[in-house]
């Protein structure tokens, strides 16, 4: 149904009367906010239902997406936008007298994520209910999502995010569909009359896993798919035990709050693996609940039987993170279903995908036997089986590979290793980019491709354009409509028709405009939020990510000392003024990262409050980066830093967020850098640094030394002076741990080593600025080819090649 101007706003007018109790004149941005939530939600559920209904009819074959991190962000924009009401809503609020922003911010962003791969899978799901695909999302409801971060004397301070403290519009409780989780235990094993195995379990601890559904509306396509949401809570069979003795209530009340601690809180460290019993709790009852549902939803919709589930149902595990769905579809399919072991093999290894999304080995989830033993005692007997059968597979029918066993075996050193369970139980395992792929192949996951070549395929990450573009960039949208039309929102691949307009001086000049719009649009939030005034007509230098040592924000803020040293030795020094806005949070345990958090503070505090310096170097660090943070900087950035030592970042994502919204990269050539290299050409981008292969060279044979680059560069012994016992030293701040991590650790991520070529680049990319029609340029072509970036096509490429799966047709 199509509201009009004047429907909506009587809608408007009802729905605050009868949710809220207020009428216009009284109504407050809050109210306003859920009457237009109620609204939309309206608007969806006839299409969701109908989606559903119609993919039953034709038993439709669906793709799962499981992954303990959706970073959804705010939906109501995204909402409006889908179902073609955004511009009816945005007039009608600017007609009672409210500002649109200021209502859509009201919606608590769902951090349901802590970085890059909580945001693609997010993407994700925008782009497969755009396209038409049957898929939908399997997440955990955290009741905390990712802290909040306050920056307090320039440290990291992190605060429990509860977004869940108002009503959250977009979800709907399904407690009807609510599914038993068993936990520990002791497993029993029976004999059947016809000799085979059965298992029973007893004293397992119960919980209840509730799912909350999230609508994920395909953009004006009348598609609504799902993002489900399970949420842990104490069985009811075991809340009505109302103890006669108060201690028993009291026990009670400890067993509910540990229940409820499962979906409690996301785990916000995302650079290093820690093997805590909670985080494989969360793990197994995201996969448990997942896996039961989609046993349950293949027999409502297709047959009773499961021998087909492979050919209707396609999982993808975003990350080993999920990868207990190989026993746990084992355990179903053997225990529940009476399948033999070889049926339920052929069907779990025909229905599991594995995504791998990142190398670094910190971050390689592995668990201990007794743990797993003890916590899944049935999930354990089955990963000891297929482990069993692995290496005997190897050893008898590839004896080739008998040498690869030892490193490949799935539990080994009494761990259980999950990224190789993973790789064992699936058909397909991919990279993210294609760099990242060929170092699984050649390296990383070497043994593995050896033994199944076929399995390992490459699917470069993307964005939604139609979140990270259409919706956050309107004025650069509306000029890109108006050069090349419409299309490119339904086929991003058409934007590279604005290649033509990079010689067009008009078009040029809009671009510019819109720019400098945008950047004055932050420096207005920047004022808001920190009090300072930057240049808009300077440099807009962009690094917004997670803080991680081989991110190296710690090269960015080198580089900000190097140029105010120049300034300090020459203070008529010709520059082009510079804004170096950083946003960024470190993983609550990681020191090193906290550590540059509180130097860049502190290089900002030296910096802007230097009157020799003026506004010709701002720094800037916006506290509590979060998706709608990233949707107000990224439309203004011109310079994006993508500076990781390479091969260590698998894609990256940010960079192909702010190359759509026509910023220029000053990158290493990693991860999805380097085929934004290949669209552009080398001269549309500012490349520099150690190649993956020479970094792979020192790692392995040494000869780098990170104390002959301090003697040798004095721009470096400079910097690395001031921080320990120099300038940006002082009696009760110093940085002697980063100029120890740099002298004696060997400056592990190659900060001093590719410093050089880092300067050179960023000279290179002022002097390109000075030439403003040249930057316009340079821009418009980064525009035009970012359509490759975009999500759709990566999600094609999955449907393709990975899932099987075509467009559903329309009803
Ligand atoms: C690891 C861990 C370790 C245990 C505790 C919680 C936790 C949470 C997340 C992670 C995953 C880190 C991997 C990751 O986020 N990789 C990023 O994936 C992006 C999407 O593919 C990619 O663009 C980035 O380059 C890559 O770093």
């Amino acid at each position: 149904m199509v509201l009009t101007t004047q429907s909506f706003e009587e809608q408007l007018t009802e729905k605050l009367r009868s949710l809220r109790g207020t009428g216009v004149e009284e109504a407050s941005e809050k109210d306003m906010y859920y009457a237009v939530a109620s609204i939309v939600q309206e608007q969806l559920s006839a299409s969701w239902q109908d989606t559903r209904k119609h993919y039953d009819k034709r038993e439709e074959r669906q793709m799962y997406y499981i992954s303990m991190e959706f970073l959804i962000g705010r939906l109501m924009e995204n909402n409006l936008q889908n179902c073609g009401l955004l511009d009816t809503c945005t007039t009608t609020l600017k007609k009672l007298g409210f500002e649109p922003e200021l209502v859509y911010g009201q919606e608590h962003d769902a951090g349901l994520g802590n970085g890059g791969l909580g945001r693609l899978a997010a993407c994700f799901l925008d782009s497969v209910a755009s396209l038409r695909y049957a898929g939908h999302g399997s997440g955990i409801r955290y009741r905390y999502g990712l802290f909040e971060q306050r920056i307090i004397h320039g440290n990291q301070v992190e605060l429990p995010d509860y977004w869940l403290k108002e009503e959250y519009p977009w979800e709907t409780r399904r407690a009807d569909e609510s599914l038993t989780i068993h936990f520990g235990g002791q497993v029993i094993p029976h004999k059947r009359s016809d000799g085979s195995l059965e298992f029973s379990y007893y004293d397992t601890d119960e919980v209840q896993a509730v799912p909350y559904d999230v609508p994920v509306a395909g953009y004006q396509n009348d598609v609504v798919n799902t993002l489900r949401l399970w949420s842990a809570e104490l069985a009811p069979e075991n809340t009505d035990i109302l103890a006669d003795a108060e201690g028993k209530y009291y026990h009670h009340l400890d067993h509910m709050h540990s229940v409820e601690q499962i979906s409690g809180f996301l785990y916000p460290d995302d650079s290093s693996y820690e093997g805590k019993e909670l985080r494989l709790k969360q793990q197994y009852f995201l996969v448990s609940a997942t896996i039961q549902n989609i046993i349950r939803d293949h027999k409502t919709r297709c047959t009773k039987s499961l021998k087909n589930m492979h050919e209707k149902t396609v999982i993808q595990i975003n990350d080993t993170h999920p990868s207990l769905a190989v026993p746990e579809l084992m355990r179903l399919l053997m225990d529940e279903e009476g399948f033999s072991w070889d049926d339920a093999w052929n069907i779990t290894t025909k229905t599991i995908a594995y995504t791998n999304h990142t190398t670094l080995s910190e971050a390689l989830e592995k668990w201990p036997v007794s743990m797993m033993e003890n916590l899944l005692p049935r999930i354990f007997m089955i990963i000891n089986e297929i482990n069993e059968r692995f290496c005997l597979g190897i050893y008898y029918d590839k004896p080739a590979f008998r040498d690869l066993i030892p490193r490949v075996a799935v539990i080994a050193d009494d761990q259980v290793h999950m990224a190789r369970l993973a790789i064992v139980g699936s058909f397909s395992i991919n990279g993210v980019a294609k760099l990242h792929t060929e170092i699984l192949k050649r390296s990383e996951m070497n043994d593995f491709y050896r033994i199944f070549p076929e399995k390992f395929n490459n699917k470069t990450n993307g964005i939604t354009h139609r979140r990270w573009l259409l919706q956050v960039n309107p004025g650069l949208s509306s000029l890109i409509t108006d050069a090349i039309g419409r299309g490119w929102v339904e086929q991003p691949s058409k934007l590279s028709t604005l290649v033509r307009y990079s010689n067009d001086s008009p078009f040029l000049d809009k671009i510019a405009d819109v720019k400098k719009e945008n950047k004055k649009a932050l420096a207005d939030l920047i004022r808001k939020r920190t009090g300072i005034t930057v240049n808009e007509n300077s440099i807009f230098d962009v690094q917004i990510k997670r803080l991680h040592e081989y991110k190296r924000q710690l090269m960015n803020i080198f580089h900000v000392i190097y140029l105010y040293n120049e300034l300090k030795d020459n203070p008529m020094m010709d520059m082009t003024p510079r804004t170096f806005i950083f946003a960024a949070k470190a993983a609550p345990g990681y020191y090193m990262a906290k550590e540059i958090i509180k130097l860049i503070h502190h290089v900002a505090s030296i910096v802007n409050n230097d009157a020799a310096v003026g506004d010709r170097l701002k720094v800037i660090f916006l506290e509590n980066y979060n998706v709608s943070l990233a949707e107000k900087i990224i439309p203004a950035a011109e310079l994006s830093e993508q500076i990781s030592t390479a091969s260590k970042e698998a894609s990256g994502t940010g960079n192909m967020k702010m190359m759509m919204n026509g910023a220029l990269t000053i990158g290493t050539m990693d991860g999805a850098n380097i085929e934004i290299n290949d669209f552009v050409g080398r001269d549309n981008i500012f490349i520099f640094g150690l190649s993956s292969e020479q970094v792979h060279d020192y790692y392995a044979n040494g000869g780098y030394n990170a104390k002959d680059m301090y003697h040798a560069d004095d721009r470096i012994r400079r910097i690395l002076d001031q921080l320990y016992g120099g300038e940006f030293g002082s009696q009760e701040i110093e940085f002697k741990d980063i100029f120890y991590n740099i002298m004696y650790n060997n400056d592990p991520y190659f900060v001093l080593k590719d410093f050089d070529s880092y300067i050179d680049a960023h000279e290179l990319a002022e002097s390109r600025y000075r030439n403003h029609r040249q930057w316009q340029q340079m821009s418009t072509i980064n525009i035009a080819h970012s359509g490759k970036f975009s999500s759709d096509r990566t999600i094609h490429e999955y449907a393709s090649e990975i899932w099987r799966l075509s467009p559903v047709p329309k009803a």
